[in-house]
């Protein structure tokens, strides 16, 4: 007799095999079984790739039970669940992560030993996704490693760009940008669901019905249909169960449309349409706070926004009647504006799709979505241009226009008879060319709106979206941002990490402030000792790669000065250069006279059609060129431009760092998230009054931060005032001799028009107000200068930097997103009992 079949979620799951078992000689057994049945190879030929593709699905395998009775969990215990919708994630290699999370780094590193492999170069062939630009796309990597580790039930939503953001080479000193394929060996981290593939439509017209009830509704006949493939990735929690998914959606061309051209003749114009379905998920914009305007982006946000919200409501459908308490079961994060065209693709899907009225639709919609600024620059705030939007998306701009209308009316009654305050707040720009304002349409239709650092949220209240401020002052509420101590202390500073064990044991990963605990070692010459090795071994690490890549020595025991983030005018890493000539010219006048050796550090991308960004980058490399190799500064000073600034990269850089620059333009830098990997890898700030800095300063106590500038303040009241760069420039013969060096064609070999476009703009411009804060800042740097010189001192701030960062881990940031705007609780993930080997 057969035995019945047992549904296969009631199988008793077999606890340790090939697949699942984490000791050594399960996981030898698992990495060979793969090399042979997936990459096909036998070890004598298989090649770096293959040992990395085999140990990533040994890896993956062993998330895969975690996950599954994660998803299993959510759906029997109805829970309410974070969906974060955000058009990047810059996750960073998966398999660290995966390594630490599972607790299976020392295992593995033995069983890939074993099997006469070596660790660390299998970790270094795996690619780097760079789904992202910068720091928004990291954010959204830490809060999701964060919600796992918390055991909240959470979804990350984006796209699954085929090329992520450009390699960046440099060429004769210059930024060259090379297509990043990250996909060319496949990705093992992945699972595509093709079953769960949702259609999104774009382009064509709308048209009035009636339907059976005799009500008018409207309906979208698009022009156009593309499909999108969900593909998930597993994020694991630090020491839990909790596997969430993140869900990043391909395009594909949609079958019928191609049908219906091929039938009619046309298989060219069908293969060339299937073809521009697929443009969509193609390619990551390269452009970090200055938005591109063109339609291939608009598609993309729309199209990972469709499909996500589809997922979501087919997700809450699967478990309730109807849409009316779609809020209970979903809190939708938009990260930015780039996702906030889902305002009216809800209502649209609530409206026209699901028979909602537009009032209930507008309640569950509003309670469902909140979101979150990352820009007080006005030049980056979305918009799109409306002749666009309605050759796009005709249904959305009807709905655009009605939600519009009734806020209009509603502001009309509040404050009667204020025509600028309307058109200040109206979604739509009328003052030319008629936009859509994407910040105004997530404001309107969230129920919370956050800024990302206290000033910024501030500033946010008083000037960038005052009018609706005024109008909700109970919408507003601050978010400073985090980062996920397991990545940016634990994977990338082991030796920090281990010197924290052995003090505290590990719970500090889960609970930074524990950290505090170690305060009482400051004036331990043992501590102390064992904190300056281990900064010295990741500052000669760094040597090490620095020597093999730019072929450059830098002395380790110089101060290493460093600069990584995106290139752009308000960070000012030009800043940066000019103090460097300044200490080069005082070599000039007097070689003899006594400096600290510096190696100066600098990492990031600028966006390929930002001239100005891309002409720092060439100086950077000309300064660089011309100080390394004149015999007067005897390698006292050097200077280091690290090309292709990414996540991994980061990881070896923060921890070797001494000084973290972080001199952005006061009331220009959202929060900035770089300046707390470096502090919390003990390296001190020398900042201004901006973003996270501020509360960075606080928290390690003002005695150990090293401040300068203007205050956001006095930036706006210098300016206010009629600012003259060229007061200063004349005034201050330091500064003076500095331009006049560029400017003179010292640093490119007597050209004298290279450099003139950055040397005009800051004398005649600069709007971002170098000058107005240079001397401040070389003053500051002879404090940095001293204070280094006296090692015990310093080692004492910077131990105290890092022991005080517990308000910069992300854990902390998403308990209260959690608590505050989503109103979500953990749900532990229980699984079967482990076997005593694995326990
Ligand atoms: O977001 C950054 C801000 O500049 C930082 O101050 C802040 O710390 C982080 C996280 O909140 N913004 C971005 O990174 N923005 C982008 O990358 C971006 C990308 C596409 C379009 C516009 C902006």
């Amino acid at each position: 007799m057969t035995q019945p079949l047992i549904p296969i979620d009631q199988c008793p799951i077999q606890i340790e095999d090939d697949r699942t078992g984490t000791n050594v000689e399960t996981l030898k057994r698992a990495f060979a079984d793969n090399l042979f049945y997936l990459q096909g190879k036998y070890e004598s030929l298989a090649t770096q790739d293959d040992f990395y593709m085999a140990l990533a699905y040994t890896l993956r395998d062993r998330l895969l039970s975690r996950w599954l009775k994660t998803t299993k969990t959510y759906m029997e215990k109805d829970v309410k669940v974070v969906y974060y919708l955000s058009a990047e994630f810059l996750m960073g290699r998966h398999m660290g992560n995966s390594l630490i999370n599972l607790h299976l780094y020392d295992r593995v590193r033995q069983a890939v030993e074993e099997s006469g492999l070596d660790l660390d170069e299998i970790l270094e062939h795996e690619p780097d996704p760079g789904l992202g630009n910068g720091g928004l796309g990291r954010l959204a990597a830490c809060f999701v490693d964060s919600l796992a580790t918390l055991e909240i039930p959470a979804v990350g939503y984006g796209i699954r760009y085929e090329f992520g953001i450009f390699t960046q080479a440099i060429r004769d000193g210059w930024q060259a940008e090379v297509p990043d394929k990250w996909l060319r060996f496949g990705n093992p981290w992945e699972i595509a669901h093709p079953d769960q593939a949702v259609e999104v439509k774009l382009g064509g017209h709308t048209e009035m019905y009636h339907n059976e009830k005799g009500e008018y509704k409207v309906r979208w006949i698009p022009a156009n249909r593309v499909v999108g493939i969900p593909y998930d990735t597993p994020v694991p929690g630090y020491d839990t169960n909790t596997v969430n998914p993140l869900r990043l959606w391909r395009a594909e061309a949609s079958d019928d449309f191609n049908f219906d051209a091929f039938n009619a003749g046309n298989y060219d114009g069908a293969v060339a349409e299937k073809m521009r379905s697929e443009t969509i998920s193609k390619v990551l914009y390269p452009n970090d706070n200055t938005p591109q305007g063109k339609q291939l982006r608009l598609e993309q946000q729309f199209f990972f926004v469709s499909c996500s919200l589809q997922d979501i409501i087919r997700t809450h459908l699967l478990r309730h009647p109807s849409l009316h308490n779609l809020h209970d079961t979903a809190a939708i994060q938009l990260n930015d504006t780039h996702p906030a065209v889902a305002i009216a693709e809800m209502m649209r899907l609530l409206m026209d799709e699901h028979e909602m009225d537009w009032n209930t639709a507008w309640r569950v919609t509003q309670k469902t979505f909140s979101y979150t600024n990352h820009t007080l620059l006005p030049e980056a705030l979305e918009k799109w241009s409306v002749g666009l939007f309605e050759y796009l998306l005709p249904r959305h701009l009807e709905i655009i226009y009605e939600i519009n209308r009734r806020f209009l009316e509603d502001v009309k009654r509040w404050y009667p008879g204020d025509d600028n305050l309307i058109s200040r707040l109206s979604l739509i720009d009328e003052s030319g060319e008629k936009y859509v304002r994407m910040a105004n349409l997530a404001c309107v239709g969230s129920h919370a709106v956050n800024g990302v650092a206290a000033l910024h949220t501030q500033l946010l209240k008083q000037d960038t979206l005052r009018d609706f401020y005024r109008l909700w002052p109970g919408k507003f509420i601050n978010k400073t941002n985090g980062v996920t101590p397991r990545r940016w202390i634990l994977m990338c500073n082991p030796k920090l990490a281990e010197l924290y064990n052995s003090k505290i044991g590990e719970g500090w990963l889960k609970d930074l402030s524990q950290l505090k605990q170690l305060e009482k070692y400051v004036d331990d010459p043992d501590f102390c000792q064992q904190w300056r090795e281990i900064k010295l071994h990741n500052k000669r690490q760094l040597a090490q790669y620095i020597w093999e890549h730019n072929g450059i020595e830098v002395d380790p025991h110089s101060m290493f000065d460093i600069q990584v983030k995106r290139i752009h005018e308000y960070k000012r890493q030009h800043l940066n250069l000019l103090h460097i000539i300044a200490l080069y010219n005082q070599i000039k006048q007097n070689p003899d006279q006594h400096i600290v050796p510096c190696t100066f550090i600098f990492g990031g991308k600028a966006a390929p059609g930002y001239f100005m960004a891309k002409l720092i980058i060439k100086l950077t490399n000309s300064v660089a060129d011309v100080i390394n190799h004149d015999p007067d500064v005897r390698g006292r000073l050097k200077i280091v431009f690290l090309n292709n600034f990414n996540v991994s990269l980061g990881q070896r850089i923060y921890p070797a760092a001494d000084l973290s620059e972080q001199v952005s333009t006061a009331g220009k830098e959202a929060s900035g998230t770089g300046n707390m990997k470096f502090a919390m890898n003990g390296a001190m700030t020398i900042g201004t009054l901006d973003g996270a800095n501020i509360e960075i300063r606080e928290e390690a106590g003002e005695e150990n931060f090293f401040l300068f500038g203007l205050t956001a303040q006095e930036v706006a009241d210098t300016k206010a005032k009629g600012y003259n760069p060229r007061d200063y420039y004349s005034s201050n013969p330091s500064l003076k001799a500095v331009i006049d060096r560029i400017a003179a064609g010292y640093f490119s070999h007597g050209d004298k028009e290279l450099f003139k476009p950055l040397v005009d703009s800051l004398m005649y411009h600069d709007q971002y107000m170098l000058f107005a804060d240079y001397q401040a800042y070389v003053d500051c740097h002879k404090q940095v200068s001293k204070t280094y010189s006296d090692q015990d001192k310093w080692t004492r701030m910077s131990i105290l930097n890092a022991l005080r960062m517990a308000k910069f881990s992300s854990d902390r940031t998403i308990r209260e997103y959690c608590n505050e705007i989503w109103n979500v609780q953990p749900v532990p993930i229980e699984m079967e009992e482990y076997s005593q080997e694995n326990a």
